[in-house]
């Protein structure tokens, strides 16, 4: 029981870890396959946490503004909780368009800012509030309603376009972190968490959005945070067990809206899966190309200490790996650019399906 009850306290530090980072104006356009689409997606919005942030969040206070993050990509912290690109950067990437703009970086003087899209995504937010001081995704829906409100987008361009959401349970850390870990009321909790996330994906179509994507939950159980408890041998079930009710819950809601609106606007990426064929052992795919997969690159000196943190003195209080390209994890609860692009390319037929 007590063992259990750390591993939960474990948990509720994902609020504090992911994370918003200062951002660098990046022209992150790598992929280069562009292809005509006539219907979707000529812009990508974004809604969620430092899983698809790429450059909200700018507490300066924040290890994620410091070294070694972005090391890989730009090459100086930007705005990325990962030593590069994201999910969204790969998405966009795949739909031809350039990652869309922080919504912090926007200048309406300046349309060829928005002309992709907007990243209204905080690193740390949840669909409710959590301790995070950034705008939850109510707050950020309604950022998107004010610029459609004030004309930057015309329902042209809203109708093809595509959302892009992300909730990777900030929420639920934010309530164990609340409660001292106790689990009781997290069954309750998910079933809230996943209706307002279905208000949230209904009103974002209803703002004229034709594709909206949400992730599902991804394992939170074998994230570096949780596998330390056994030296990055194996993944935790308590946390994997709240992600089978998350995504199971999500999935009944998605199917009701698609459902109500007679389409298929509605789509979930399946993370869970996703990282599940990389990190597991049988696959091949994964763990060849990974020799951590479950370890992280960038880890603190002790357990005081956190990827980028330094001490009075600007020391370094943290180790990188010698070869990102070669972990999965990035820090205790992000993916490695490498690792988002092993998830990019195992969602891609589904993703492609959407366009
Ligand atoms: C989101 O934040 C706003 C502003 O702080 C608050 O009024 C609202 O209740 C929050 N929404 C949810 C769903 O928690
Ligand atoms: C939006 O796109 C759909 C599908 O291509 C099309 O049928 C519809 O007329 C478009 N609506 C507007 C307002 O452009
Ligand atoms: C959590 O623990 C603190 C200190 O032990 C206590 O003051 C607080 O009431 C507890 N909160 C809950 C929700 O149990
Ligand atoms: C979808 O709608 C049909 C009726 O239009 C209903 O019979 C069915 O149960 C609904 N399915 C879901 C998942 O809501
Ligand atoms: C969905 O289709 C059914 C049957 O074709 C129709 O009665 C209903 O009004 C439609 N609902 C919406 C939201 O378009
Ligand atoms: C849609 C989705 O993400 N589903 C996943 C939810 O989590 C379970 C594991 O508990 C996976 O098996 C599903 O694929």
């Amino acid at each position: 029981m007590e063992k259990k009850k750390n591993e939960m306290f474990r948990l509720l530090l994902f609020f504090f870890l992911l994370i918003g980072i200062e951002v660098v104006q990046s022209s992150s356009h790598h992929h280069h396959h562009h292809r005509s689409h006539d219907y979707c997606c000529s812009k990508l919005f974004v809604f969620g946490d430092s899983y698809v942030d790429t450059g909200n969040s700018r507490v300066s206070v924040s290890r994620g503004w410091h070294k070694p993050y972005g090391m890989t990509f730009p090459g100086k912290p930007a705005g990325r909780a990962s030593d590069g690109r994201v999910f969204t950067d790969f998405v966009a990437s795949s739909i031809g368009i350039k990652s869309p703009v922080p919504y912090q970086w926007i200048n309406l003087g300046r349309p060829e800012l928005v002309k992709y899209g907007i990243n209204f995504a905080y690193g740390g937010t949840g669909v409710f509030d959590t301790q995070s001081s950034y705008p939850n995704m109510t707050v950020q829906i309604s950022f998107f309603q004010q610029l459609i409100q004030e004309g930057v987008y015309s329902k042209l361009d809203l109708n093809s376009s595509m959302a892009l959401v992300s909730a990777a349970g900030n929420d639920y850390s934010a309530y164990l972190a609340r409660n001292n870990g106790t689990l009781k009321g997290l069954p309750t909790l998910i079933e809230l968490v996943v209706n307002q996330l279905a208000l949230n994906l209904k009103r974002i179509y209803s703002l004229g959005v034709k594709k909206v994507v949400v992730n599902g939950l991804h394992p939170l159980g074998c994230v570096p945070l949780i596998t330390a408890l056994s030296s990055y041998q194996k993944c935790g079930e308590n946390e994997n067990t709240l992600v089978r009710f998350h995504n199971l819950s999500l999935k009944q809601a998605v199917e009701k809206l698609n459902n109500e609106t007679n389409s298929s606007t509605f789509r979930i990426l399946d993370l869970y899966s996703a990282f599940m064929s990389i990190l597991s052992k049988k696959s091949n795919t994964g763990s060849l190309k990974f020799s951590n997969r479950l370890e992280p690159c960038c880890v603190g000196i002790d357990s005081a200490h956190a990827c980028g943190s330094t001490n009075e003195n600007g020391l370094n209080m943290y180790r990188v790996c010698d070869n990102p390209e070669a972990a999965f994890f990035w820090d205790l609860v992000h993916p490695t650019q490498e690792g988002w692009c092993a998830v990019y390319s195992s969602l891609q037929a589904s993703l492609e399906q959407i366009y």
